[in-house]
């Protein structure tokens, strides 16, 4: 197949470890701390994980060895859920750190998710395989998927595939679903007396699966730079056409992290945040209003154009809209055999009137039909409504449009609306992985390999301090229990792993709330331009604005 130069010239590249894991690595050392606790819910949890509940943070360093390399292991790995650059590097990092310990190690891909697991679908990586996938973007190396591994029919598939296969441990690259899906593979190995031990790796470029010692997921990054610089040259465009508004909306899931840093870089005339939507209990008519007086302000400068950011999970967070999704979520997995036999579209629609509340059965019969049928599209198999397919930048198009139509016709707008909507996500989720993910990434895999010679289970690979150049960074792994808590899942209550969204009382959003009206008053426009892997510091090592100032003292 033809490879770019780019492509070829980034095969060559050597990311960066952190020093305490850059030695040999039969003298890496692992050090425990205390037992930890989960986030809440400890009882329940500490009884669903009996086994492998409150391990101790594990920090690896080069004092000396006390961890097992040498044996010989087959370690199985899985990419799971949407893709984020970086992956094919953890995996690179997994194969060299199990290499260098063991000539004989053998690493298996298990092909397309972790279906590939229960279904025992698997590839050897070879030293030929992973050299054409170095610093490359995308999951394609072996695949990904979806599959939640939760039937006991499923658990018993992935068990007997390890055994099949001889293998002695898994990595589960994935977010905070995944990595919950992983720990539970750890206590029930753990539980059938089994030697499979299980690490997680913090993927998504949705930035939601961080907190105290994941400070980022890999793939944020690449993907908000990338998506960074097509804003750019948006904005760059409507300053020069002076025509149009732009309504971009930015994938991210329930988190905003992505619009956030996007808007951080770019500086758009206005972006909203879920997350303060909802806390300020903003209804779908007070966001269109603040953005229909935008675009009047600036109208009264002559200015009729824009850039306006809409975060994929918007529409959950708008009060009204999150008891009508929650309902039609509870709805649909109580009854789904009956919904699934009502009809054509409108039939079910007509068949959940009749179920939902009153108040909700307003709100769903005041949305536009495409939404409406957006909002019953299959869930995604962890229960979540599939938000990257609900339209809400056109939505607000439409309803701003109307707002302005009418503050015209009373003769309170004397401007021009014409709008455009574009959606970013899978632009950005398979990029040549920046210089940060690549080094990142490389390092995650490296440690998830230290952390199975450390013959630790039930962890998550961690490399930290990450705001500071690579020389800086440390590694070792958390245990997945400690992120976890209970939440509501296909109308029960499941163990995961807390999603973290935008914190209003945090410095990134704090930085953006400070200037927003600015922005919409004054062009402020920034171009970031494209991502750039060789030159100063300054543009091709930087790290997101949204970890630089999360980490700044
Ligand atoms: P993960 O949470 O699995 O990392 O996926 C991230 C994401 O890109 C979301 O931002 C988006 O909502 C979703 O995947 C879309 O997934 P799909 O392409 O499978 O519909």
């Amino acid at each position: 197949m033809k490879q770019s130069n780019l492509q070829q010239i980034r095969y060559g590249y050597e990311p960066k470890l952190p020093p305490a894991i850059r030695g040999e690595i039969s003298s890496i050392h692992v050090t425990l701390g205390d037992p930890t606790e989960a986030l809440s819910d400890r009882e329940e949890l500490r009884t669903i994980f009996s086994r492998t509940y409150g391990k101790p943070i594990a920090t690896l360093n080069a004092a000396g060895s006390n961890t097992d390399a040498a044996t010989r292991r087959t370690v199985g790995v899985i990419l799971s859920g949407g893709q984020a650059p970086g992956g094919h590097n953890v995996i690179a990092g997994i194969f060299d750190a199990l290499r260098k310990a063991n000539p004989d190690n053998r690493l298996l891909g298990f092909l397309g998710g972790p279906s590939g697991l229960v279904e025992d679908k698997k590839v050897e990586i070879t030293p030929e395989m992973i050299d054409g996938y170095r610093n490359t973007g995308g999951f394609d190396i072996i695949g990904s998927g979806r599959t939640k591994i939760e039937t006991d029919e499923q658990f018993a598939a992935s068990r007997q595939t390890c055994l099949d296969n001889g293998i002695n441990a898994l990595v589960v690259i994935g977010g905070d679903d995944s990595n919950t899906n992983a720990a539970l593979l750890a206590e029930y190995f753990v539980a059938r007396g089994d030697e499979i031990q299980v690490i997680g790796v913090p993927k998504t470029i949705d930035g939601d699966l961080k907190n105290e010692y994941i400070e980022t997921s890999f793939g944020f990054d690449t993907a908000v730079k990338t998506y960074s610089e097509l804003i750019g040259n948006i904005e760059r465009d409507a300053n020069s056409a002076k025509k149009y508004w732009h309504f971009i909306k930015l994938m991210g899931r329930s988190a905003s992290h992505i619009a956030l840093e996007c808007a951080l870089q770019t500086h758009p005339t206005c972006c909203i945040i879920s997350e303060e939507v909802a806390a300020r209990k903003q209804t779908l008519r007070e966001i269109v209003n603040y953005l229909a007086d935008a675009v009047a302000l600036r109208a009264e400068q002559h200015e009729n154009f824009g850039v306006v950011l809409v975060p994929e999970g918007l529409i959950e967070f708008i009060p009204e809209m999150s008891v009508l999704i929650s309902e039609i979520n509870d709805i649909l997995a109580r009854d789904a055999e009956e919904f699934a036999g009502a009809g054509n579209p409108e039939e079910q629609a007509a068949w959940l009137l009749e179920k939902l509340t009153r108040e909700s059965a307003n709100v769903f019969r005041a949305l536009p039909r495409d939404i409406r049928a957006q909002l019953l599209m299959d869930r995604d198999p962890h229960g979540n409504v599939q938000v990257s397919r609900i339209e809400t930048e056109k939505l607000l198009i439409e309803m701003v449009g109307d707002e302005l139509a009418s503050r015209k016709k009373a003769g309170r707008y004397n401007g021009t609306f014409s709008a455009l909507n574009h959606f970013f996500g899978y632009e950005g989720r398979c990029a040549f992985p920046s210089n940060f993910d690549a080094d990142y990434c490389y390092s995650l895999g490296y440690s998830a390999f230290l952390l199975i010679a450390a013959g630790l289970t039930g962890y998550i690979s961690s490399v930290r301090n990450l705001a500071e150049p690579a020389e800086k960074w440390t590694a070792g792994g958390i245990p997945l229990t400690m992120m976890m808590n209970l939440e509501q899942r296909h109308g029960s209550k499941k163990p995961v792993i807390r999603k973290a969204l935008v914190e209003l009382d945090g410095k990134p959003y704090a930085h953006f709330a400070a200037h927003r009206d600015e922005w919409i008053r004054t062009t402020s426009f920034v171009y970031p331009g494209a991502i750039q892997y060789f030159g100063p510091d300054r543009v091709c090592n930087m790290p997101t604005i949204t970890l630089q100032l999360e980490r700044e003292a």
